[in-house]
């Protein structure tokens, strides 16, 4: 018996190098980040979008030491701009992050979402043994639950929703709001990341589908389908060994000796909801109103490029690019500039020593699912501080984070201040406090805890 893990991206995306051989290196992202570890451990099949290299339907990952098979899902140039692109990031990704007026909701583009979602469940179907379990994941397979359930009535599904999941309102501004629902509810078990995203599907459940609801459960026709939060973990223990190696110390130095500051560090995907033209503006602000930090305070901004194709995603670029400027022609002065970015995804191992060298880290999206990245700090760092908007999943968890709203400017950055001031017993304090509570829900504990559930084991 092995787990079926259905996604849209895949875990590692191949290359071909200038000899004709494929390397296979690891995707960047939330989703695949986590679920990696849990399928090398329990082994299986992934099936996922295989982007690039189409004549690689199959193969064993990861390479050099396989653990699982990868089913490569093969999609049109159409498709993928209408299913991908379109329905699901233009319609699905700002509606669940209530950026209702970003919205696209174009039939033609939920048709070829429907038609995507079919070809993946049949792929499922195909690959499946009597009694394994599916276990599919987030916005863009919605209707794989229901897809999988049409013909197999028996097997065991799960579906994990990784973004958020709005309220109502803003839910029924979806012209397929009922078929959405539908397709979700052939599972047997839904997780999301918080209590309240859980609130807002059972209230959608009702008023949408005027299906009943008791306690986790709806019934919807004849079947029980429980709808938990279960917040994703880290692989807290790894991250801290790793970001304590002599290698990564040593990386950290010399990125603190380079800077010659204080470092605040920002690692999004270069995406609206993480909030980061206001998390810039927020540190001019406090520039101009703390002239005594210039000079001894340096903001680093990773924005890994994401989701290029689509104009908005362009347009947030121009923006940032021009705060970043903007921000520096004004406070740059004698060799020190105020803000240093980079537009680049980095290795993991450049990440962590970023992630141990910072002294403040700011998680200020605007909406976010969850929000792995102030995890990974708080697994990594020895003494920092971790700024985070009540907007993303995980404050509910870290409630000794230094909490933010990140749509008030004045008081983001009077947080900046507290943070960079924060004496030396307050952060450790504060710190240990956030390390202990990650280790009581890692990633492994997440994984195994939806699997056990789903499989009644
Ligand atoms: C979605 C939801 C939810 C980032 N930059 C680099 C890099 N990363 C890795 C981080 C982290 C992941 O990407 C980002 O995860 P997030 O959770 O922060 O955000 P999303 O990609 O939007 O993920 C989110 C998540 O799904 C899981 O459910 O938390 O709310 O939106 O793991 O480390 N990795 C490398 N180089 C980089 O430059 N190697």
């Amino acid at each position: 018996m092995g787990l079926i893990v259905v996604s849209n991206r895949e875990p590692y995306a191949p290359r071909k190098g200038e000899d004709g051989q494929l390397t296979w290196r690891p995707s960047i992202g939330g989703l695949t980040a986590a679920l990696d570890p849990v399928l090398r451990r329990v082994g299986g099949t992934w099936i996922a979008w295989g982007e690039g290299q189409a004549e690689v339907e199959e193969v064993a990952l990861p390479q050099g030491d396989p653990r699982y098979r990868l089913k490569r899902v093969q999609l049109s140039e159409a498709e993928v701009r209408d299913y991908y692109h379109g329905f699901s990031n233009r319609a699905l990704w700002p509606m669940s992050h209530y950026f209702i007026e970003r919205t696209k909701y174009l039939s033609a583009q939920w048709q070829t979402y429907v038609e995507v979602n079919r070809r993946f469940a049949r792929t499922v179907l195909e690959s499946r043994e009597p009694g394994d379990p599916v276990w599919v994941h987030d916005y863009q397979l919605a209707l794989v639950p229901r897809l999988i359930r049409e013909s197999r009535s028996d097997a065991r599904i799960g579906l994990f929703w990784h973004i958020p999941w709005p309220s109502s309102e803003v839910f029924r501004t979806l012209p397929w709001d009922r078929e959405l629902l539908e397709g979700l509810l052939g599972a047997d078990l839904i997780g999301m990341h918080t209590p309240e995203y859980v609130r807002h599907f059972l209230s959608a459940c009702r008023r949408v589908l005027g299906a009943e609801t008791e306690g986790d459960t709806v019934h919807w026709q004849g079947r029980a389908v429980r709808v938990v939060d279960r917040p994703i973990g880290i692989e807290v223990d790894e991250y801290g060994a790793l970001a304590s190696s002599p290698e990564i110390e040593e990386a950290a130095d010399r990125i603190r000796r380079t800077l010659q500051t204080q470092l605040l560090l920002g690692v999004d995907r270069l995406d609206y909801t993480k909030g980061i033209p206001e998390r810039l503006e927020a540190f001019g602000d406090f520039l101009d109103r703390h002239p005594e930090a210039r000079g001894r305070v340096t903001l680093l901004q990773i924005a890994v490029p994401s989701r290029e194709q689509v104009e908005s995603y362009r347009q947030l670029r121009s923006r940032v690019e021009g705060l970043v400027g903007r921000i520096n022609g004004r406070h740059t002065q004698g060799g020190w500039a105020p803000i240093q970015y980079v537009y680049r995804g980095m290795g993991r191992e450049e990440l962590v020593a970023h992630y141990r060298a910072a002294d403040v880290m700011l998680v200020t999206p605007l909406r976010d699912g969850l929000n792995l990245v102030a995890k990974e700090f708080l697994a990594c760092s020895r003494d920092g501080v971790l700024v985070l908007s009540r907007f993303a999943g995980a404050a509910d968890e870290l409630p000794e984070a230094v909490q933010v709203n990140p749509y008030n400017p004045t008081g983001l950055a009077e947080a900046l201040n507290q943070a960079l001031g924060m004496s030396l017993e307050e952060k450790k304090a504060r710190l240990t406090r956030l390390q202990e509570r990650l280790r009581g829900s890692d990633l492994r504990a997440w994984a195994d805890g939806f699997v056990a559930e789903l499989t009644g084991a």
